[in-house]
């Protein structure tokens, strides 16, 4: 089954495991077909690692360079209640605009696709109107190939997992020019928090108690101190692009 060319976010999030259409991908990044979130995800003995696809994640942040923070709903199917970065998704086939990037844009670093699709989720997950997160102030920087089980599949309602996400990963940073309203979507989130550097540190710590995801948490040991140390550079130049390695 195909997404509807104009996405809307309506449905249960079990609506939206058959509706998304990932892109599937392979360990180079080039497209391969096309699949269900409910099979890219779904990790069982005759895939083991799930489907590899594309998916980004976004980094928002504040005037004072705080980053907006969000806890996944306990509703959610795959990775109920941990807190992580501002928004993650998939940037979906079959939308009108494309959001199936080509070599040429992740070369070049537009990647208008996976852009479009962050723009999309940021209104259906956090209620930020498209206006106040224009396309050209997204700045990507970097892909991550990941893979992790979620530890907490057995707890969902929902029969065909367990689930887990395997990964091509678009980093992208956004700090607006101005600051945007959020609304939280009940069915996406359950909290979000503004966090400076130390904050985070704090709240990661082992005496909050709160669990984190697993691609937030190799996001942050592997670049998240350096770009963010740097922020002002990280997004107005190409000090720490690479959009070579994977
Ligand atoms: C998937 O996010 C993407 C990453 C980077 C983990 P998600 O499960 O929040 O996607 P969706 O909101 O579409 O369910
Ligand atoms: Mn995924």
């Amino acid at each position: 089954m195909s997404a509807p060319a104009t996405w809307d976010g309506s449905g249960t999030q079990e609506d939206l495991m058959y509706r998304d259409e990932c892109i599937i991908v392979d360990d180079k990044d080039n497209i391969i077909g096309h699949d269900s979130k409910y099979a890219a995800h779904r990790f069982i003995p005759e895939q083991p690692g799930g489907m590899l696809h594309r998916a980004f994640s976004v980094f928002l942040f504040d005037d004072r360079n705080k980053l907006l923070l969000q806890q996944r709903a306990s509703s959610k199917i795959t990775f109920p209640s941990l807190w992580t970065n501002t928004c993650c998704s998939h940037p979906l086939y079959g939308q009108t605009p494309s959001e199936v990037d080509v070599p040429e844009d992740v070369a070049s670093g537009a990647v208008p696709g996976a852009k479009r699709a962050a723009v999309r989720k940021l209104l259906h997950e956090l209620g930020i109107p498209p206006e106040q997160v224009p396309l050209q102030k997204f700045k990507y920087l970097t892909r991550l190939h990941y893979k992790a089980a979620d530890a907490f599949a057995e707890n969902q309602s929902m029969t065909g997992g367990p689930w887990g996400e395997h990964e091509m990963d678009y980093i992208l940073f956004i700090k607006p020019d101005a600051p945007v309203t959020i609304e939280p979507n009940p069915d996406e989130i359950d909290d979000v928090k503004w966090v400076n550097r130390e904050e985070l540190r704090e709240m990661m710590g082992p005496s909050s108690g709160l669990r984190w995801s697993p691609w937030f948490r190799i996001i942050c040991e592997r670049f998240l101190d350096a770009w963010w140390s740097d922020l002002e550079r990280t997004i107005e130049s190409d000090a720490h692009e690479d959009f070579e390695t994977i």
